[in-house]
């Protein structure tokens, strides 16, 4: 029998194997087209269909049936403006013969994608994550309060990229009763329809519980600040200290965190999760779906308003601000939900007067345009 391929040797990664991924018909089918495709069109093989499973300074690592290698992507996909290779990606890759390097061809039409804006360039967004089932939002529960502001962006990316959002409160160990009951009742504001799950790593508390969210064949990622728990969390659910955690951490020359690399671990007895770095800022790219699932009390009032382009801020007739006199919705809340909607407003009318139309990756939940 021969050995199977693992993305451990190359990366110094825990055991990854093809089964993990959770490749579908609906993977297979789109792979078979396009490899057909570029057959057709005399491009040298052989081709396979693999999973990005790894992305760091280095060219992407994709993982197929057969092989763990790296890939460049073809020089055609910047050329046509085709989808440049994310974490969590379905590919076809060639890997000629005797080679030990590969081509990313085309990146498969993408079930969901977790973006936010890019960081870099105001007018694009960066891809995160792509083709995830589940996102796990991380807080600490040592911090003083819940960081409803940081939360709340978090969830929109994540009901807009039509993942499932749980908020797994980590460090339970660190807190006291009565501080957690505030916090809880804080996550139920802020995070409505996702599931809340405390968890510490010291003493094992709710980590079965993150294990069940995340099923054999599908993937999740972790989300959160540096320094929420997501690495340790990650070691607990594999029972070995694999990733680093805490104060052991690489610095640029300005001092910064520099980890850069995100990697897919598969979980025992679950799917595959996605360790990013945490984010320093979350800023929204096109998420209108996303922010009316993350603000559903909200949302279920905006019909009723005199307006039907009611701001609720202090138009005749506001529903909205009828419920928040009545104590019945969260004025930080509204005030959220309006900068954030006044965030997505301002890019879209910045990309139209600059005339560029407005991109949309597949998938997810974003339907609705602006009222
Ligand atoms: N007391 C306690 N500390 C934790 C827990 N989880 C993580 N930590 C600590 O929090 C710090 C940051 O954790 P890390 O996993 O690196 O965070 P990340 O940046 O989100 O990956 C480390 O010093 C961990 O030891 C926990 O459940 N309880
Ligand atoms: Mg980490
Ligand atoms: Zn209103």
């Amino acid at each position: 029998m021969t050995e199977k391929p693992s993305a451990s040797r190359q990366a110094d990664l825990p055991p990854l194997a093809f089964d993990d991924l959770g490749c579908t018909e609906r993977e297979r089918a789109l792979f078979s087209a396009a490899a057909a495709e570029l057959e057709a069109a005399g491009e040298p093989g052989p081709f396979a269909l693999g999973r990005v499973v790894s992305l760091d300074r280095s060219l992407p690592l994709v993982m197929s049936e057969k092989d763990v290698f790296r890939a460049e992507h073809d020089v055609r996909m910047a050329k046509e403006n085709q989808l440049l290779p994310a974490i969590g990606d379905w590919v076809v890759a060639a890997l000629p013969q005797g080679h030990d390097q590969g081509i990313i061809e085309q990146v498969l039409p993408r079930a969901r994608t977790f973006a936010r804006r890019d960081p870099h360039n105001p007018d694009g967004m960066q891809v995160l994550a792509a083709n995830i089932d589940e996102a796990l939002v991380i807080h600490p529960l040592s911090a003083s309060n819940i960081d409803a502001h940081r939360l709340e962006r978090e969830l929109v990316i994540a009901w807009e990229s039509g993942a499932v959002p749980s908020l797994i409160l980590t460090k339970a160990d660190a807190t006291t009763p009565e501080h957690l009951e505030q916090m809880l009742e804080v996550a139920g504001i802020v995070a409505p329809g996702a599931q809340v799950v405390v968890e510490s790593a010291v003493t094992g508390e709710g980590v079965e519980q993150v294990r069940r969210l995340v099923p054999p064949g599908t993937t999740a990622v972790v989300v959160g600040r540096s320094g929420a728990g997501k690495s340790t969390l990650i070691n607990r659910l594999l029972g070995a200290e694999v990733l680093t955690t805490g104060a052991v951490r690489a610095t640029d020359g300005a001092g910064r965190h520099t980890t850069v690399s995100r990697q897919m671990i598969a979980i025992p007895g679950g799917g595959v999760i996605i360790d990013a770095p945490g984010m320093r800022n979350v800023a929204l790219a096109d998420a209108w779906g996303g922010l009316e699932a993350a603000f559903p009390e909200i949302v279920a009032l905006e019909g009723t308003c005199r307006f039907r382009d009611c701001k609720h801020r202090s138009e005749p007739g506001c529903e909205v601000q009828a419920a928040v006199a009545r104590d019945e919705i969260d004025a930080r809340r509204l005030a959220s939900y309006q900068e954030l909607r006044d965030e997505m407003v301002e890019l879209q009318d910045r990309l139209r007067r600059s005339g560029r139309s407005e991109r949309r990756q597949a998938g997810g939940r974003g339907k609705r345009k602006r009222r």
